[in-house]
This record gives C-alpha cells, sequence and structure tokens, in this order.
C-alpha cells in the first residue's frame, strides 16, 4: 500500500461520522459494570485475615456469590498520601501492572492498627492525623482526617472485579442455549464487536472499578484529556468521561469522549481542602461523577433532620483491565496535592529556554527554500520567533528521521543557516513505520522483533501516512533503546544539535482501525495485549524520544520533545499540545481550560495550536488567540496542510502590528515564565493555574475557567471583565502593561493584571528570539499591597544544559520590597552573567518620593533618576545598572 495523501484524509475524515468512535453503551465493560447498581456490596472483608508489615497491611475480601478471593493492600506513603491496592489474590495467570509511570517504589510508612473487633479495623498514621477505617460488611473503606471523613470507598457498593477465568471449552459453550449466548455476546466477555471490528480477549473479561464518595466536596477537576469545561459535570444523565487515547480529527467540543491523551487524576476542591484520587490504569478507563446534596450523614433521624444539606460528590472508575490501584492524595492544599502527585510520577522537566519562544509551524513548509523565507519574513517584519517546524512531507515518503531529497537537498546546510540566525528546527517523528524492507528503520526493527504484534503473533499492520505500516512496542525497554539510538547524529543523517522532536499520531492513531486505533487484542512485549498498554503508547515514545535526545548529546542537553497522546507522568518528558483544534472562537475559548486541566494533572507544559489547526481563521480570531497563546506555556501557531497560509504578516499592517505587539510581550515575559518552569520543575507549581488554586477559600473562583493566573502574580481576563471585586477588595490588582503602547491597540489586548504584593521580573525588550536576548537587561514590577510591600523571584541559567542539576550553575534570586526598601539577594546557586536590572517600576506606591539610592553589597551608594506619576501612583527608576547576580537595594525616601 503506497503513502496516503493528505486529501484522502481529509476525504475519509470527513467521512468520520460519530459512528467511528464508541458512545460508553457501546463499551462491553462500561456495559457489564453498569449492571451492578449502587447499593449492598457483595464484598465482605475478611479481617481476621490481617497482616501487617513496615510496608503495608493486608486483608481478604470475599464475594459472597462466587467466593472469588481478592488481596487488598493498604500503605501510607509520606507525604499525606494513601495506597489501595486490590489484585486476585490467586489469578489464573498475573494481571498487568502499570509500570515505569512511578519515578520509583514510593517510600512507604508504618500504619498502626488500632482497632480489630466487631468487623471493623481501624488504622492509623504515624502522626495519627489520618485513619482509616475498614468495615468488614460489607466491604467499606473510610478515611479520616482529624475525626472529618474525608472520602471513602466502596460507600456505594460499586466495588467490581472481574476475576480471570478459563475460556469456556466448546462443549460448554455448545451446552449454552441460544439465547444465553446472545446475553454472552452481548456482555463481550469474550470477544467484542464494532462495527466490522471483532476484539477477541484471549484472557477474557478482565474489568476492575470501585466507587469513592468525597464528603463536602462538590467542585471536581482534572482527568484530562476531553473538549469540555472546568469543572467536571454530573454523568448521570449522559456519558462517562472517557480515557481512552484517540486521534479524533475535527472534535467536537464539550465532549465527554477522549482525546490523544490520559491522566486519571481527579482533584475535588471545597473551601480550604483539596484532596486527589490518581488512578493507575492503562487501560480505558471511565469516569461517572455525580454531585449531590445529602442530609445527615450520620446520627439519628431527628439529628439528621436539623443537619444542613452537605454536598457530596461521587466518582466511579471503571477500567477495563489491570488492577485496582489507587493513590488517595490528601493535600490538603492543592499545592499539596501537586507535589504529592509528582512524588510519586515526577515534575515538569525544565525545558530548555528556547523552547518556551513562539514556535512556527504549519502542515508543511515545503522546502529548504519556504523555511528560509519564512525564517526571513519574522525578521523583516520585526517579529520574535525561535522555532521552525516540518511537519510529515520533509520526509522521504513518510519515512522518520529520512527527507525528501528533493525538497530538502541539503538539511544540514538549512539547519545551520538557522544556527547562525540563533533559530532551532523541531521536525516530526511518528511512530507508525513504512512496511518497505529497503527502509533500514522496518528492516531493522523487523528483524528484531521490535514490531506489536497481532493476536495470530505476526506483526501488526495498519494503515497511516506512508501506507502500510508497523508500529513500535515502546513498552519494551530494548525497543525504547534502539530507538533512542537512532537519534545519534550519526545515524540521523542530516540533523544537527539544533534539530529537535515532535511525537504526533502516537494513541497510535491506525487509518481504518477500530475507533481508527490499534486492535485491542495486538500484542506487546511480555505477551500484554494492548488493551493493557493502550493509554501508555505515547507516553513511552515521548519517553523514548526524550532520552534519545539527551543521549546524542552525551547527556549534556536538556531534550525538547512535543507529544499528541500523554499519560500521567508525561511531563518528565517534554511538552503536549491540545491537538487537531479548529479555528473557531469556541475552541479558543475551550483551551483555556483544557490548558488549565492538563497543567492540574502534571503537565505545564502544554498549549493549544494558535489560530486553531483546521480551517482558516478570520483576522481578528488569530491576533486574539496569538494574545492568548502568548501567556500559554507552549505558544505554537499552527495550521493544517488544506489552510490558508497564515504567517503573523499575512493580513495587513494592523494585525501584523498586534500580533508583534503580542509576541514580543511574550518574549519580555520570558524571565517570569522561565521562573514559573523553575518551580513547576523543582516544586510541581503548575505554570497556568484556575484561579481558586490561588484563592482557595473562595468559592465564587471554583468554577472560573475564563480568567486564570499565571503563576502567583499574573491574572488573565478573557472576560473583558475585571477581577472579581472580591479580589480587588482585598488585593490590590494593577493593568500588567504599563509599557507605553499604541493607544489603538489598547482596546484590542486582553486584560493581563499583577497582582498587588508581588515582583515579576522581566527583559526590558525583545529580541530576534531567546538567543539573541541573553544580555539584554532586566525590568522589575513591583506591585505593591495593601501593606505596601512585594516579593518576587527570578531563575536563571545557561537555558539549554543540565548544569543547573549537576553544578548547581543558576541563579535563584528574592526580590522584596518592604517599608520603601527594594532589595535582591541570592537565594542558591551561581551563575555567571553580565546581566542588569535596568529599570524598577514600583506600581501603587503612595507619594511622590524626595530621593532614591541604591547602594550595592560593597556599601557605594548611588542616585537614582526616578519619575513619578500621580494619576497611576507609578513609580518608575531608570538607568540602574545594578548587577543581576548581586545583592543590592534600593531606598525610596
Ligand atoms: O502530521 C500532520 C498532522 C499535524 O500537522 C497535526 O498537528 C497533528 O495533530 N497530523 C495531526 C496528522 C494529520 C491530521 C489530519
Amino acid at each position: 500500500m503506497e503513502a496516503v495523501t493528505p486529501r484522502e484524509v481529509s476525504v475519509q475524515d470527513e467521512a468520520v461520522d460519530k459512528s467511528t468512535f464508541k458512545k460508553c453503551n457501546q463499551i462491553a465493560f462500561y456495559r457489564r459494570q453498569k449492571l451492578l447498581h449502587p447499593g449492598k456490596s457483595s464484598y465482605r472483608a475478611l479481617l481476621e485475615s490481617v497482616t501487617l508489615s513496615d510496608e503495608n497491611v493486608k486483608f481478604q475480601i470475599i464475594h459472597e456469590e462466587n467466593k472469588v478471593l481478592l488481596q487488598v493492600e493498604i500503605c501510607e506513603i509520606e507525604g499525606n498520601i494513601f495506597r489501595l491496592k486490590i489484585d486476585e489474590a490467586s489469578p489464573l495467570r498475573a494481571r498487568y501492572k502499570v509500570r515505569d509511570v512511578l519515578i520509583k517504589e514510593p517510600t512507604t510508612q508504618r500504619l498502626f492498627i488500632s482497632q480489630n473487633e466487631g468487623g471493623i479495623l481501624v488504622l492509623s498514621s504515624v502522626n495519627e492525623d489520618y485513619k482509616l477505617q475498614v468495615i468488614a460488611n460489607p466491604f467499606q473503606v473510610e478515611l479520616q482526617s482529624k475525626g472529618e471523613t474525608i472520602l471513602s470507598m466502596n460507600s456505594n457498593g460499586l466495588l467490581y472485579f472481574e476475576h480471570l477465568q478459563p475460556k469456556p471449552t466448546a462443549e460448554n459453550e455448545e451446552a449454552a442455549s441460544d439465547s444465553s449466548k446472545e446475553t454472552q455476546e452481548d456482555l463481550g466477555l469474550w470477544q467484542e464487536k464494532f462495527g466490522s471490528f471483532l476484539d477477541i480477549k484471549a484472557h477474557g473479561p478482565s474489568s476492575v472499578g470501585v466507587d469513592f464518595s468525597l464528603r463536602g466536596y462538590d467542585h471536581v477537576y482534572g482527568i484530562p484529556q476531553h473538549t469540555e469545561g472546568l469543572l467536571l459535570k454530573n454523568t448521570s444523565d449522559g456519558d462517562a468521561y472517557r480515557l481512552y487515547n484517540l486521534d479524533i480529527f475535527g472534535h467536537k467540543i464539550h465532549d465527554k469522549i477522549g482525546i490523544y491523551g490520559s491522566v486519571p487524576l481527579l482533584l475535588a476542591h471545597k473551601p480550604n481542602r483539596t484532596s486527589g484520587i490518581f488512578w493507575l490504569n492503562s487501560s480505558e478507563t471511565l469516569v461517572d461523577i455525580s454531585t449531590k446534596a445529602v442530609h445527615g450523614l450520620s446520627g439519628s433521624a431527628a439529628e439528621t433532620a436539623k443537619q444542613k444539606a452537605v454536598p457530596l460528590t461521587d466518582v466511579r472508575w471503571m477500567s477495563e483491565s489491570g488492577i485496582i490501584d489507587v493513590f488517595l492524595l490528601m493535600g490538603p492544599t492543592a499545592f499539596d496535592v501537586f507535589k504529592q502527585f509528582a512524588q510519586l510520577t515526577g515534575t515538569q522537566a525544565l525545558p530548555p529556554l528556547f523552547s518556551l519562544g513562539y514556535h512556527q509551524c504549519r502542515w508543511n513548509y515545503e522546502d529548504e527554500q519556504d523555511v528560509k523565507a519564512v525564517d526571513a519574513g519574522f525578521d523583516e517584519h520585526d517579529i520574535p520567533y525561535d522555532v521552525i517546524w516540518l511537519d510529515i512531507e520533509h520526509t522521504d515518503g513518510k519515512r522518520y528521521f529520512t527527507w525528501d531529497k528533493k525538497k530538502f537537498q541539503n538539511p544540514r546546510k538549512m539547519q545551520e543557516h538557522l544556527r547562525k540566525k540563533k533559530r532551532k528546527l523541531v521536525i516530526i517523528v511518528d511512530p507508525h513505520i513504512k512496511v518497505d524492507p529497503k527502509y533500514t528503520l522496518y528492516s531493522q526493527a523487523k528483524d528484531k522483533g521490535y514490531f506489536v504484534k497481532d493476536r495470530n503473533g505476526q506483526d501488526f499492520e495498519g494503515i497511516c501516512w506512508p501506507g502500510s505500516s508497523c508500529y513500535l512496542d515502546f513498552t519494551n525497554p530494548e525497543v525504547r533503546k534502539w530507538y533512542a539510538d537512532q537519534f545519534a547524529f550519526k545515524t540521523y543523517k542530516g540533523s544537527t544539535n539544533i534539530l529537535f522532536v515532535w511525537n504526533d499520531m502516537n494513541e497510535p492513531s491506525v487509518f481504518k482501525g477500530a475507533e481508527l486505533t490499534m486492535q485491542k487484542d495486538a500484542v506487546h512485549y511480555n505477551n500484554w495485549e494492548h488493551r493493557e498498554v493502550h493509554n501508555l503508547y505515547g507516553f513511552y515514545q515521548q519517553m523514548a524520544t526524550a532520552e534519545g535526545l539527551i543521549k546524542r548529546s552525551s547527556g549534556k542537553e536538556r531534550p525538547f520533545v512535543l507529544t499528541r497522546s500523554f499519560f500521567a507522568g508525561s511531563q518528565k518528558y517534554g511538552a503536549v499540545w491540545t491537538g487537531d483544534n479548529t479555528a473557531d472562537w469556541s475552541y479558543l475559548k475551550i483551551s483555556i481550560p483544557m490548558l488549565l486541566t492538563n497543567s492540574m494533572a502534571g503537565i505545564s507544559f502544554c498549549g493549544a495550536d494558535v489560530g486553531g489547526f483546521i480551517g482558516d481563521p478570520e483576522p481578528e480570531l488569530l491576533v486574539r488567540w496569538y494574545q492568548a497563546g502568548a501567556y500559554q506555556p507552549f505558544f505554537r501557531g499552527h495550521s493544517n496542510m488544506e489552510s490558508k497560509r497564515r504567517e503573523p504578516w499575512l493580513f495587513g499592517e494592523k494585525n501584523t502590528q498586534i500580533i508583534r505587539e503580542a509576541i514580543k510581550e511574550r518574549y519580555v515575559l520570558l524571565p517570569y515564565l522561565y521562573t514559573l518552569f523553575y518551580r513547576a520543575h523543582t516544586a510541581a507549581e503548575p505554570v497556568m493555574r484556575p484561579l481558586w488554586v490561588e484563592f482557595p477559600g473562595n468559592i465564587e473562583t471554583f468554577g472560573v475557567e475564563n480568567e486564570y493566573m499565571l503563576g502567583k502574580s499574573s491574572f488573565l481576563s478573557f472576560d473583558k471583565s475585571y477581577p472579581f471585586s472580591y479580589l480587588c477588595s482585598k488585593l490590590n490588582f494593577y493593568d500588567q502593561r504599563i509599557r507605553t503602547i499604541l493607544p489603538w491597540l489598547c482596546f484590542l489586548q486582553i486584560p493581563v493584571f499583577q497582582r498587588g504584593g508581588t515582583v515579576i521580573p522581566l527583559k526590558t525588550t525583545a529580541g530576534k528570539s531567546t538567543e539573541w536576548m541573553v544580555d539584554t537587561s532586566y525590568e522589575l514590577h513591583v506591585a505593591l499591597d495593601t501593606e505596601a510591600s512585594a516579593i518576587g523571584e527570578l531563575y536563571l541559567d545557561d537555558g539549554h544544559s543540565f548544569q543547573y542539576l549537576h553544578k548547581k550553575q543558576f541563579l535563584y534570586r528574592k526580590f522584596t520590597f518592604h517599608k520603601s526598601i527594594l532589595s535582591s539577594r541570592d537565594e542558591s546557586g551561581q551563575y555567571q552573567t553580565m546581566c542588569v536590572v535596568e529599570r524598577v517600576i514600583v506600581l501603587g506606591f503612595g507619594h511622590q518620593p524626595t530621593f532614591v539610592t541604591a547602594c550595592s553589597k560593597d556599601g557605594k551608594e548611588k542616585e537614582v533618576v526616578f519619575t513619578y506619576d500621580t494619576k497611576t501612583s507609578a513609580l518608575t527608576l531608570e538607568n540602574l545598572a545594578l548587577s543581576l547576580a548581586a545583592d543590592w537595594k534600593i531606598c525610596v525616601n
């Protein structure tokens, strides 16, 4: 089969109707689980079987009807995390347990048994802050913090565990009556049909699930990725949230179907308390949410009547396979939950600085001339950018790691050209490999047995861009190592160290496959079926790619890898984008809650295609999208092959001017953004965060999704409205753009405010790319709070190596404004820089100063030139030339 052309695909895509993808009721394990209704659980805990060790508490539970025993394991992990595992006590064969997602085996703390009688087992944490109460009959677990129940498991009796069984013999099957055969088929136990696809379940049904009730919570978030709002909605009268990585071209918005990536982490918030549930399962997973108000959860009827209604959110997790392995993240703050999740799955990789600049992408930049022309266009129009991207057409017939020799005759030379311009190149590398014995990558992988197999043991073949393709089995560590080696400069001809990578189609996307992905009965390394690892496929490809980029630099350089598909922990390997969005206002709007959700799930480095991938944005939409993208973590303009060209200068001078301003604003903001990424990397603080995370006690903020915070200091509003009166009354907020801009631009900008009490470090001006700005001076924006104080910080390193980690080569400065003195002091690390702080603007300064002095550490004092604007109360200090790396003070008198 020859390469598939984009046109063929778009014809195919137009034909992609709803019937290509399953509705929940077309998923057999969901139907089976739904036969179990809330009520009394059939499971009973055998508390006499309890064993206690330093690591955990174990006991068995029995299903009253089928008498199958399950093994329950509970442990406390340091830092307010509890882990509950349920597996079969003696399974017919081992069940799949997710590997490689947890960064290490978590350090456990000993639990104490404080009671085991009367059918109740009480486990206490070391510091006695938490108690786990296991009720034997029906089996239920309650987690309490200082006497208050936070959540309970199986209180609705929805624990569901299909134990592995021998395949029914032919005689048994024959013995079954026709009608029960039909039911069998309906239940999809040993095989499941969807359209023309047949999924044969070699190991039979193996679905697992359980419910959690979150007491007092009626705001829940997380479980990306869906084209949904910030707050998770009730699913009682519709589809459940689906976590199944799929490539849905032209996906609709406000849909609970899974797109591209999955992170099975849910956050629940109530005033001043946040909790999380991390469901570690990589098979297809569905999540039902139901929020209600309940009266009196305990006590007598009279007491109950008196009690106020308390909100309660039920969350039911249902997975097709694997075991139950769930982490309860007890917060108590949202930032604690982020840390707890990072403790398990890792933090955001620190991006190379260039990757925080602007990226220019298109399917496709045609050839070397095109690349050079676009690159030159940015300079001609005085628009900064860091990276130009090449999509699938740059390859020789969609054979990744190769070049189309006609269009890219001298890729190295092209990269040298970009290098001189201090810019980078990103190329696409998809996971499907063209079936072509002359293609070395294919023949090597074939010989080594590195492809995923079909159920008959042959290499799984599907159709993708190159035509017939095989799919590398990234779940195999040996394949990952071999794949990583493909990025070596010697092996990947025409690559240089300014070339970075984009992993697309890694759900994996299989044209004409069931739901356009791989058959669940395909077989991976160690004989695991694809159904077990589906949601991990993209995670593993990005892991191998990132390792490859690190390896090619002998461990010296930070990689940049963008992936479309992802799972919990993908943050360790690079960036994620939201896939094929549409050039429509509604997609710009939904990009905000989608990115906020990814960010809360650990993936700070995320973005949406600026302008919208599919279609052609009207100029105002494009301009607005640039303005929004400039304040989002990953900032890339991208467009489909069939969309009109949309380089920023193609929409008339006025629009070019606004886009230029937006991109420049981004470049000026980079010191702040890079510092936020350092915080994400070291302290798991999301770069982009919903308002409620910053204002956890204010219920009005809990559902806000058209406004958000970038770090602690920047507040963005997409509502043309001003921050809540609440926020204004408690804190000062200032217009963040105090630099001069053309007046007619003002009303066209997205309002950005700086929160009182913060210091934001900026560059004084934007350059052609991040590398052009290394020596550019800094500017500090000090926004005073109601006490006339402010604090802030700045992180700086070489922007590309691991020296920050291995040699502590970085600067971490703390800025404090207190009692009219602004001081800069060293927090940790060391890094040589000639950069200076040139200007300081103090916002909300109450009076016209008489004089201002700056003194350096060695006691030298100099007078500072200042201007004070009585109208805006802004005090500007100019020509400071204070070393960025040294301690100093500015006294305003
Ligand atoms: O490689 C082509 C595109 C890419 O531009 C886009 O960003 C991806 O999301 N890719 C999908 C495959 C084709 C989509 C029709």
